[in-house]
């Protein structure tokens, strides 16, 4: 038995609708059978609240889908991703590259749902923003999506204040997020919604997929408590439609929502996985495999489709979308250009950073005033230097602001320049962010606020770096510049003891593809380090600064620091630039290696010192540079680190020595350890003179 869909002109306006969900419905099915994998129940589920989202509610103009003042449509439950490539497909997203041009042509085709999870298909396994057009922040590590929407709503918040004239509401938009239980259970989203509810984002809605259902079964087994109470007691504003397929329900809590003030709102959405599905709904057999051919074709004909067609949209449904997401967001957006226009004329330097902020650029003028540290054997900390320089780019750079996890005294994060504040409900103008003791969240959020334009950072101590770790790993993913200052960066808060020492954490992020790691040895090293960051438009970066003081190395003496930006260079030479053995180190054990380089000297052996803050940006130098510093004849080579060794043979050699840490640290006075885990002169002299030896 085959359905015939009756024509267009024919259909009712709530057919209509049920004719775009159900388009929705059945390309999710297809495409997952098609793949033979993903998920297609909560699609089949979701697929009312997607299309009363898009077609009824965003702001979006698929023409133009990085405009500035476009609300966000954030999928949380990135499984659902069929969902995501079905708007952007239905819609007509159009493609935009990496220097923010469109390209003219669509994001997602229906073949690329046709090769749903393919090599190269721009409809890929889950949400991935730097890959496809409309994806506004990448989703599958469950509760990241909800976390980083957090930091779009504060970003939203912070520019409205900043840029918005009376008669002139150049940012007003607002951020949908989409989640599941998996979401819900994970702590990062806990943590992101304790502290949405604190700063009363009002312009956040998140819509939560209460199915019942995970992989393992119902969620019964694992999660029972009351979600809408504990959101209440966030400070949100909790609302509940209790039938999924409501589409007009769902259209009106959102309107509930925009006339929310002071509060996020929290929408529990009541679904059946599978919706539709004879034998499957309401089972976890519905998350994540395919339904099989037999069930599909009884799917299609609940929904009213033919059974035999695959990848069918049915006559009048783009019409539908252009006719309502089309025509509304273009008509904003014009809008919205005409608004700019005349603010441009009014308020030039506004509109010029807004122009620049869109493309990641700096404002001239972003790196003056940067300190310059004058040689000192006692030195500042590296942490200290950090907070000197950000406080200067905070002030040249308007949109750059940032936090810390509740460690912004001993971080040196705070802005304390007259006029920065802090960022909170009723200041949102405050530059200074407080995350409260959330890392992971606050990593999210960071990237939540990269992906609205503003430049962010957060801060914790690298040992919690551990804690911020999965949304760093996204910002490398999505392309996003991200900053992560991470203090503390080795033994120098010796008493504390290794539950506070970081031993494999430079190693563990430097495995991260794409993330920029940096670990400058003083005070001038750290400026560099940030001039270096701050230029970059698609990469993340890792900061790793120093509690001690270090001392801070005479420039006229060695080489100046600007070697940083090559991530590594000779700071200190043999006569005549010819050594016969190098020293390689970062961060606190670089004016280790200086002080042993002059024992050397004073030996009369030909020592040269490299400072190596980051081995990413080395290793993309040019091979006559990389060989300039490292010559590939000088074998004796030792490398000092107070961190893992593992890694470091690619420097060294088979041959070559590395003093590291091969175990967790210890509670003692900074001098003893180093004296313990041998990070002294000698030790380094010594292990120079084995090399020489052949030892
Ligand atoms: C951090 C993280 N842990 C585990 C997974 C694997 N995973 C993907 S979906 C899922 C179940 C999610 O359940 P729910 O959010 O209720 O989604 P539904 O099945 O209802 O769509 C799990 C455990 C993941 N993607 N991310
Ligand atoms: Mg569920």
């Amino acid at each position: 038995m085959s359905t015939a869909i009756a024509p267009v002109e024919k259909l009712s306006a709530t057919e209509l609708d049920q004719l775009c969900i159900n388009t929705i419905r059945t390309l999710s099915i297809d495409a997952v059978q098609q793949a033979n994998s993903g998920h297609p129940g909560t699609p089949m589920a979701l697929a009312p609240l997607v299309y009363a989202i898009w077609n009824r509610v965003l702001k979006f103009d698929p023409k133009d889908p990085i405009w500035p003042n476009r609300d966000r449509f954030v999928l949380s439950n990135g499984h659902a991703s069929m969902l995501l490539w079905s708007a952007i497909h239905l819609t007509g997203v159009q493609t935009v590259n990496a220097d923010y041009e469109t390209l003219g042509h669509p994001a997602v085709t229906l073949d690329d749902i046709r090769h749903f999870r393919q090599l190269n298909s721009k409809a890929p396994g889950h949400p991935e923003y730097h890959w496809v057009s409309g994806v506004e922040t990448t989703t599958g590590p469950l509760g990241q999506g909800v976390a980083t929407s957090v930091g779009m709503a504060i970003a939203e918040k912070w520019l409205a204040h900043r840029y918005n004239r009376p008669d002139f509401d150049i940012f007003n938009y607002n951020i949908y997020a989409v989640c599941g239980d998996g979401c819900l259970m994970e702590g990062v989203a806990s943590e992101a919604a304790s502290l949405a509810g604190h700063l009363g984002l009002d312009n956040l809605c998140w819509i939560y997929d209460n199915n019942h259902i995970t992989i393992e079964g119902n969620t019964r087994i694992a999660f029972t408590e009351d979600v809408q109470t504990r959101f209440i007691a966030y400070g949100w504003n909790v609302l509940r439609v209790g039938d999924a397929n409501d589409i007009d329900r769902i259209e009106q809590a959102l309107e509930v929502f925009h006339k929310t003030k002071g509060r996020p709102t929290f929408i529990v959405l009541d679904s059946h996985i599978g919706y539709g599905s004879p034998h499957k709904q309401d089972t976890a057999a519905a998350h994540g495999e395919p339904l099989g051919e037999d069930e599909v074709r009884l799917c299609k004909r609940a929904y009213g489709f033919p059974e035999d067609a695959k990848f069918f949209v049915p006559d009048g449904v783009y019409d539908h979308f252009t006719a309502n997401i089309g025509k509304r967001g273009a008509e904003a957006r014009q809008k919205w250009a005409g608004l700019f226009e005349t603010y441009r004329n009014q308020y030039p330097d506004l509109a010029a950073e807004i122009e620049l902020m869109q493309k990641r650029e700096l404002p001239t003028g972003w790196d003056r005033n940067l300190p310059v540290f004058p040689a000192d054997a006692k030195g500042i900390a590296g942490r200290d230097a950090s907070g000197k320089t950000l406080n200067v780019l905070a002030q040249n750079i308007p949109w750059f602001l940032g936090g810390s996890a509740d460690l912004g005294p001993s971080n040196k994060t705070l802005f304390t320049y007259p006029g920065a504040g802090d960022f909170q409900a009723d200041t949102p103008q405050g530059k200074t962010l407080h995350f409260g003791i959330r890392e992971h969240a606050m990593a999210a959020i960071v990237n939540g606020l990269n992906l609205s334009k503003v430049r962010a950072f957060g801060a914790t101590f690298f040992i919690f770096s551990d804690y911020a770790r999965p949304a760093i790993r996204l910002a490398s993913l999505m392309e996003l510049p991200s900053i992560f200052v991470f203090t503390h960066e080795a033994m120098g808060d010796g008493e504390d003891g290794p539950t506070h020492q970081p031993v494999e954490h430079l190693i563990s992020l430097r495995a991260i593809p794409g993330l920029i790691t940096l670990r400058p040895g003083d005070a001038n090293e750290v400026v560099e380090a940030y001039r270096f960051i701050m230029q970059l438009r698609h990469q993340p970066a890792v900061l790793a600064l120093s509690r001690q003081p270090l001392p801070t190395l005479d420039r006229k003496k060695y080489a100046p620091a600007s070697g940083v930006a090559q991530g590594a260079y000779v700071l200190a030479d043999a006569p005549g630039g010819n050594p016969e053995v190098i020293i390689i180190a970062s961060g606190s054990e670089v004016s280790l290696a200086v002080a042993a380089h002059e024992k050397l000297v004073a030996e009369g052996i030909r020592s040269r010192v490299v400072s190596m803050p980051s081995w990413e940006i080395f290793d993309h130098q040019p091979q006559t540079y990389r060989d300039s510093v490292l010559p590939p004849k000088v074998k004796a080579r030792v490398a000092v680190e107070q961190g893992s060794i593992l890694g470091w043979g690619r420097y060294v050699g088979d041959s070559g020595r590395v003093i590291g840490m091969n175990t967790f640290g210890a509670s003692a006075p900074l001098k003893e350890l180093q004296k313990k885990f041998g990070f002294e002169p000698d030790q380094v002299v010594a292990a120079a003179k084995g090399q020489l030896a052949g030892r």
